[in-house]
């Protein structure tokens, strides 16, 4: 959720474990051993259909996916990029392929999910490149801009996930298409959705349902804090968060966050912003939250987690400091974040997962992160959720993996994630992202978030 820093961004290359080296899964090296030591459960991923290294050897990626050579394909011309950010699989960005691409590979009849790597060289020969991804004739990502997607930088790896893609023929095709230049894909792989672990053991949770689904109510104060902040606090935000139960109100089973557009106090939009601090907190495990997202452009909608304790990493601030939205206190990034879901509604169902950190946060867009589409994202509720281990973060649409942040084993600079954190919901208006598509649509509001339960789990 935060996108702003003033801090130097610490020299990626201080923070590559050896256990990013391509490896040869089949031999048991040194290194293959550090693998599992640092991250067991990630040795296997049996959901795992195929994945191809596109124009580049065998690579196995931190995640522990084992991808392919590209070899057999003769379609595009394969280059090379030696400047890749934002992404812990490095040399799987460093080969792409360009053109007018097709892979096909026989698999059981069924549905699939994908999730396409692409990354753009500075040397593009085109000024703008906007190409499609097809998946059984299927139009699954439609005029991607890889570089506008990852805020207009060049080398930023860019991961997008797609869902319930149906195989009928035995055979799943992808192909690329060029609009504007050609397509351009850095690598892929192919997962069957696996059954959700439900034998986890509740730690806590709120359902939103209060003292009866008739009852206008203010969040349990037992476990919610409402945030009162003015606008333009923190990211530029436009909105004051109040509150009112205009703007924060547990309602009919839920936890409503409405916006408003209304003049108040030195800004134009009011909002609803909550957290569980020091009172629903986990360390490792599994938080659920079931939402129905806003849709109005200038929305921008966070189910995210900060530090219970966020001094613990800080070096130049200390415990009852103001730190957030501060320049001068390094709380932020050094003892992490983790952003569960996030969406602008100017780019309607892109929904993306991202960790911050001193290693890697904003600046140079180091961020790690991947996006998933989630189809009605604003008409139909959908089960966004984190699963945290001491090895890895691991981020769920309704069950669907699209985004693995490893432990590089490195201590806290790429891993803070060692110590209690809780849960923040907040439905922002504007800011530096929610106006990054366009001016705020004044005539989209009310805007509502809706929660329908928040459910933390141990390991
Ligand atoms: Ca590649
Ligand atoms: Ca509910």
């Amino acid at each position: 959720m935060r996108k702003r820093a003033s801090l130097p961004v610490v020299a990626a290359s201080l923070l590559l474990a050896a256990c990013s080296a391509s490896l040869d899964s089949k031999k048991m090296s040194a290194e293959d051993s550090l693998v599992q030591v640092m991250a067991p459960e990630l040795a296997d991923d049996t959901s795992l259909i195929w994945a191809v290294n596109v124009g580049g050897g065998q690579y196995r990626g931190v995640d522990g996916v084992s991808y392919e050579a590209d070899s057999g394909n003769t379609d595009g011309i394969t280059g090379r990029i030696d400047a890749i950010e934002g992404t812990q699989d490095k040399p799987l960005y460093e080969t792409y392929k360009m053109g007018d691409l097709t892979y096909a590979k026989a698999v059981p009849n069924g549905h699939y999910e994908l999730t396409f790597k692409f990354a753009e060289p500075a040397t593009t020969p085109d000024r703008r490149r906007l190409f499609s991804v097809f998946a059984e004739d299927k139009q699954v990502i439609s005029n991607l801009d890889v570089t506008e997607s990852r805020e207009a930088r060049v080398y930023s790896a860019l991961a997008k996930t797609v869902i319930g893609v149906e195989v009928t023929d035995g055979e799943l095709n992808i192909q690329l298409r060029g609009h504007e230049g050609t397509g351009l894909l850095n690598g892929f792989l192919v997962r069957q959705k696996q059954p959700w672990d439900t034998t986890r053991k509740l730690l806590w949770h709120d359902e939103f349902d209060g003292r009866g689904l008739a009852t206008v109510e203010a969040p349990d104060p037992a476990l919610w804090t409402v945030d009162v902040w003015r606008a333009h606090k923190v990211n530029d935000e436009n909105q004051a968060y109040t509150d009112r139960s205009k703007n924060i109100r547990v309602e009919g089973g839920y936890l409503v966050l409405e916006a408003h557009q209304e003049d108040y106090q030195n800004g134009a939009y009011t909002s609803g912003r909550v957290h569980s601090a020091s009172k629903g907190s986990l360390l490792y495990g599994r938080v659920e939250v079931r939402a129905r997202l806003p849709k109005g452009r200038g929305s921008w909608s966070a189910i995210w987690m900060l530090p219970e304790d966020p001094f613990k990493y800080a070096s130049n601030c200390q415990t009852g400091d103001a730190w957030q939205g501060s320049e001068n206190c390094d709380a932020w990034p050094n003892s992490g974040e983790i952003d569960i879901m996030e969406h602008v509604a100017n780019d309607m169902d892109n929904v993306h997962g991202t960790v911050h950190n001193r290693g890697y946060y904003g600046i140079n867009f180091e961020q790690r992160k991947g996006s998933i589409n989630v189809e009605g994202a604003g008409e139909e509720f959908h089960v966004y959720a984190v699963d945290w281990t001491p090895n890895a973060l691991r981020f769920y649409v309704d069950g669907s993996l699209y985004f693995t942040y490893k432990n590089e084993g490195e201590g806290w600079l790429a891993w803070p994630y060692d110590h209690p954190y809780h849960v923040i919901l907040n439905l922002a208006v504007g800011g530096i992202w929610g106006r990054a598509g366009g001016p705020i649509d004044n005539s989209a509001f009310p805007q509502r978030m809706e929660i329908d339960y928040v459910r933390a789990y141990g390991q």
